[in-house]
């Protein structure tokens, strides 16, 4: 091993004892270290190599049907006590805990390897960025981390004998009995756990080998534990996509927004604006953290080093950079495949191919009944493939963020955009942000869910507290240096069920009017209309420049309905109960404001 961290050598002795791993491997990072693994997974049917010519350097892997995403009623916050997991986790007691879970890891990794993954959660070296150590038996794991993350021996460098990390325990919890044959997709879909422990900052999964359950860099660490360390030292770790925009001026500004999983947040980090002359840039897809700056500003670091996207709905037409950047070097997860080795999803393309193999590795036609690929399917690539990956998206001194923006799924009641008039009241906003569910967890696709700052399954403490941390910031720097708040929907529709808005590189035209608000100072400017729930833009002031929109539908989309939203009140009444006495006076104070502007 190559480290003469205590701390490391001594957790990783303690966790081999307990997993009983056949050899424990540290891994370097190294092209040839991936190589090899990669060839142990093709030979093993973990991974099925795809089309030179077509995707180079890709793999496909096809996952257990019993594990295709975030298990989110499986997921466990055990902060000593209840209260300070708050209502919207599931808290169980740590102690009790880690003996369950002791059980469980004792000899999980029976005839596998355990690898040992150092990554870093941004750039090496930069003071926003946090180091974390997985020990995982699952090759597809350290793959997946090494596109994610900055992972390998660069990360134990810059850990040195006292550096300190998050540990990061994870088993598929299929131990290799001698005579067992091993499957391609090893887990113990009965008994998953996704456990955190917030005070002493580890991590511990068992039982899934999919996505944020087990590339535990990602929602685990960079959400549920960074946003109790950026409780504990006033900062901010957000699910957060960052954007660079560059106005034909050549300003630019950038942008960070929260949208829950599988809302269309990759699109928006990737957009192509079709307002001439206008520019972004992607500075991240998912996570933001965010640290103040000498100058009192809000700076971002993406702590991510690729993209775990949804890939059905993913084409030239709704993102071609997303496209582009997953032509090589990408892993494929649960996505069809055509008989010449190349990859498919749903919407891809216009017309579906005529044979494919399933996600289930099953002969499909169009005329089957199934879907080609599972709604979850993923990719994994590199965001440096990114062709609009934004410049300044590894400085280690991050990005200022301008304006944040709150959004979700609603087909009525909320505007396409409107800017809150102040701080306290952009913490309202996403705290009652709202959306339809999606595939992206486990659940009921379709019903309404209040997912406060898009945090709902990832915020590591008690919300309320939560809420106030973000309450807070205006008094940690002055007010007026903090990023302005803004609220889109990109999907309302109209009586008859039609989209309202096209959406995707049209978006930039919300984006203009949000950067052309920045320009004037917090309440002024002459292109917004004051209105009970916020600023919205004036008529005429969204430049709509060579879209065919009907009239009716900008006066739809920009319609603030007294009425709707008088109706939205006892539920986000309801909805405000569930933090009972944690929920900060602010926010009521706020939603007192909003009910009696709306009766004015
Ligand atoms: O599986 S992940 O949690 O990484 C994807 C998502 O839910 O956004
Ligand atoms: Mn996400």
């Amino acid at each position: 091993m190559m480290t003469n961290n205590r701390k490391l050598t001594a957790w990783v002795k303690e966790m081999a004892d307990l997993c009983k791993p056949e050899r424990v491997h540290w891994c370097d990072g190294s092209q040839k270290e991936n190589d090899e693994l990669c060839a142990l997974m093709v030979r093993g049917g973990t991974f099925v190599q795809l089309n030179a010519h077509k995707r180079p350097g890709c793999y496909l892997s096809r996952s257990d049907p019993a594990d295709v995403a975030r298990v989110e009623d499986r997921t466990f916050i055990c902060s000593r006590r209840q209260e300070d997991a708050g209502p919207t986790n599931n808290w169980r007691d740590p102690v009790e805990m880690k003996e369950t879970l002791k059980k469980l890891f004792n000899g999980s990794m029976r005839g596998r390897t355990m690898y040992v993954v150092p990554f870093s959660m941004g750039p090496l070296g930069s003071r926003i960025s946090h180091i974390g150590v997985e020990l995982t038996d699952s090759p597809y794991v350290v793959v997946n981390m090494r596109i994610m993350t900055r992972m390998g021996q660069a990360v134990l460098d810059a850990l040195g004998a006292e550096g300190d990390f998050v540990p990061c325990l994870h088993s598929v919890g299929m131990p290799l009995e001698p005579g067992r044959q091993d499957v391609p997709w090893p887990c113990d879909a009965d008994h998953k756990y996704i456990v955190h422990f917030p005070e002493e900052r580890s991590i511990w999964s068992y039982g899934s080998g999919y996505g944020g359950n087990a590339l535990l860099g990602k929602k685990c660490f960079a959400l549920r534990i960074a946003s109790v360390m950026a409780r504990d030292e006033g900062w901010l770790a957000e699910h957060m996509l960052i954007l660079g925009l560059t106005a034909p001026s050549g300003e630019k500004k950038y942008i960070a927004a929260a949208f829950p999983s599988a809302c269309g947040k990759t699109n928006l980090a990737m957009l192509t604006p079709t307002l001439p002359g206008w520019k972004a840039e992607c500075g991240g897809d998912d996570i933001a953290w965010m640290k103040f700056g000498d100058d009192g500003r809000l700076y971002a670091i993406n702590p991510e080093a690729g993209f775990f996207g949804v890939a059905p709905g993913t084409s030239y037409r709704s993102n071609p950079n997303a496209m582009d950047t997953i032509r090589r070097n990408t892993i494929f997860t649960n996505v069809a495949m055509t008989p010449d080795g190349d990859v498919w999803w749903e919407d891809m393309t216009d017309e579906p191919p005529p044979r494919l193999i399933n996600w289930l590795g099953e002969e499909w036609t169009p005329a089957s009944n199934k879907k080609a690929a599972h709604p979850n399917a993923r990719f994994t690539a590199p965001a440096a493939q990114c062709p609009v990956i934004d410049p300044a998206w590894e400085d280690p001194r991050g990005v200022p963020i301008s304006a944040i923006l709150f959004g979700g799924r609603r087909a009525g009641v909320v505007p396409l955009v409107h800017e809150a008039f102040n701080w306290r009241h952009g913490t309202f906003m996403g705290s009652i942000m709202s959306s339809e569910m999606t595939a992206a967890a486990a659940g009921k696709i379709g019903v309404l869910r209040r997912d406060p700052m898009a945090m709902l399954p990832f915020c590591g403490y008690h919300m309320g507290d939560y809420f106030a941390h973000w309450l807070s910031m205006d008094k940690r720097t002055d007010p007026v240096k903090l990023p302005r708040v803004f609220y889109v929907n990109w999907f309302r529709k109209s009586a008859d069920g039609k989209w309202l808005w096209p959406g995707y590189g049209e978006n930039v035209r919300v984006l203009k009017w949000i950067f052309e608000r920045l320009n004037a100072p917090p309440g002024e400017g002459d292109n917004a209309v004051r209105t009970p729930i916020g600023y919205i833009p004036k008529p005429g002031a969204l430049d709509m420049t060579g879209l065919n929109l009907p009239e009716a539908n900008l006066r739809e989309l920009l319609k603030v309905d007294t009425r709707e939203w008088l109706d939205e009140i006892p539920s986000i009444r309801e909805h405000y109960a569930m933090f009972g006495d944690r929920l900060p006076a602010g926010l009521n104070e706020e939603l007192a404001a909003l009910e009696s502007r709306l009766r004015q």
